[in-house]
């Protein structure tokens, strides 16, 4: 088989490549990509296509936008219930840690997802997964951290792979047993932390059920001195972690994640300067929740200017959870991460592909490049800075994952 057989050829779009270049968003006008086995074979423009290019199926794109396709890299999409009654309390002036001390809050999402059954579990989060498949995204990381004990976070992490198998959407699962103090510990975080690296951990390790695990370093979840102890755990299991980091205060929690060499550290508002030193000299990605900011009416910005300054890349997730952000709508991130953030559009899209693929480690995808999965979106926008300008959606057309056409409307 030549270089010129290909499975399907996308031609008559706009490329937004996303790799680094001369290029605003790597951009190559009048474009074709060329798939073969799931993965991207060629990519330039149509006219340089070789003249013996034949393909099993080839699809006209319309002057549409191919971006690669979105990575969320953030996510708690499996949980069971919602928390609209406490938004009614937010809005009355009650505030998201007072509602956690009254032992409302994620407490509440982890009575009614302890209470699902696995199947109930999972036929409530699948429409979640596949509102995000339906605007462009591809790939999506998603949390535990409802169960808090470990047969309830491992059910959390199973029903993340059977929805990814169900919908045929890339699924990272990250164990986040450390989320928050079960009420079965009271007073006793420390216990707590105990139990998860003695038990849940290894458990979810043995089952190969989780790719990576995460903390919540908070005032309202856990010390920099016990997300060390799971970091701990976590490396002696051969699992790369990531941390909420600095949300509500500086915990010095990016500090801690840079020490772990995590792939990323999140939300980050109240990340110091020597906090952000820390992530650019581990590699660690910024990854930035507009979403939460925007629900909890934060005031306190993450220190943008300092991430561009240090060269730590920023990705852009959704958090889609039912306290704090309510959401499965990356596109509608990618304008928060703009208005909210002062991100620029081309940061905002470079957040949802390249560096989300990073957050999850993950080299195999993010851009359009040869060699990659060939997970793409098609956009019907004039432009690609049009994807954050909206604000919401409503453009993305079509999608290929792996190589496949799950959707076709361009
Ligand atoms: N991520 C989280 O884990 C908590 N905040 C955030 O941004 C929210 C979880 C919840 O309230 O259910
Ligand atoms: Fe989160």
């Amino acid at each position: 088989m030549t270089a010129a057989h290909f499975d399907l050829l996308l031609v008559g779009a706009h490329l937004a490549t996303m790799r680094a270049g001369e290029m605003p968003y790597g951009t190559i006008r009048d474009g074709a990509v060329g798939i073969r086995g799931g993965v991207i074979a060629w990519v330039g423009r149509q006219a340089d296509l070789p003249r013996d290019a034949v393909a099993m199926q080839r699809l006209e794109c319309d002057g549409t936008w191919l971006t690669p396709g979105l990575i969320d890299c953030h996510t708690h999409l499996v949980y069971a219930g919602n928390r609209a009654r406490e938004f009614e309390r937010r809005m009355l002036g009650a505030t998201y840690a007072d509602i956690s001390r009254e032992g409302g809050g994620i407490a509440a999402t982890v009575s009614a997802t302890r209470a699902a059954s696995e199947q109930d579990l999972a036929a409530q989060s699948l429409p979640r997964l596949a509102a995000m498949a339906a605007e462009g995204v591809t790939t999506v990381e998603i949390k535990s951290g409802y169960g808090l004990e470990t047969s309830a976070e491992l059910m959390q992490l199973r029903v993340a792979r059977e929805l990814s198998a169900e919908l045929d959407v890339g699924v990272r699962t990250t164990l986040l047993a450390a989320h928050a103090l079960p009420s079965e510990f009271t007073g006793r975080a420390d216990a707590y932390i105990d139990y998860v690296c003695r038990d849940t951990i290894p458990a979810a390790a043995r089952a190969g059920l989780a790719d990576a695990v995460d903390a919540y370093c908070e005032n309202i979840g856990f010390t920099v001195e016990q997300v060390a102890r799971v970091f701990a755990a976590a490396r002696a299991h051969g699992l790369r972690v990531k941390l909420h980091a600095d949300q509500l205060s500086d915990m010095g929690g990016a500090a801690a994640a840079a020490a772990a060499s995590a792939l990323s550290a999140d939300h980050l508002e109240y990340t110091s300067d020597a906090g952000v030193a820390a992530l650019a000299g581990a590699g660690t990605v910024a990854v930035l929740l507009p979403g939460a900011f925007y629900a909890l009416r934060e005031t306190v910005v993450p220190p943008i200017a300092a991430f561009r300054r240090e060269g730590v890349p920023m990705a852009i997730a959704t958090d889609c959870n039912p306290g704090t952000s309510p959401t499965t709508s990356l596109p509608l991130m990618l304008n928060m991460a703009c208005t909210l953030f002062g991100l620029s559009p081309e940061e905002a899209l470079a957040g949802a592909t390249v560096h989300g693929a990073r957050a999850l480690g993950l080299a195999d995808r993010g851009t359009i490049a040869p060699g990659l999965r060939a997970d793409l979106a098609c956009w019907a926008v004039a432009e690609p800075a049009e994807l954050a300008y909206r604000i919401g959606g409503g453009a993305n057309v079509a999608v290929i994952r792996g190589g496949n056409v799950a959707f076709w409307n361009a």
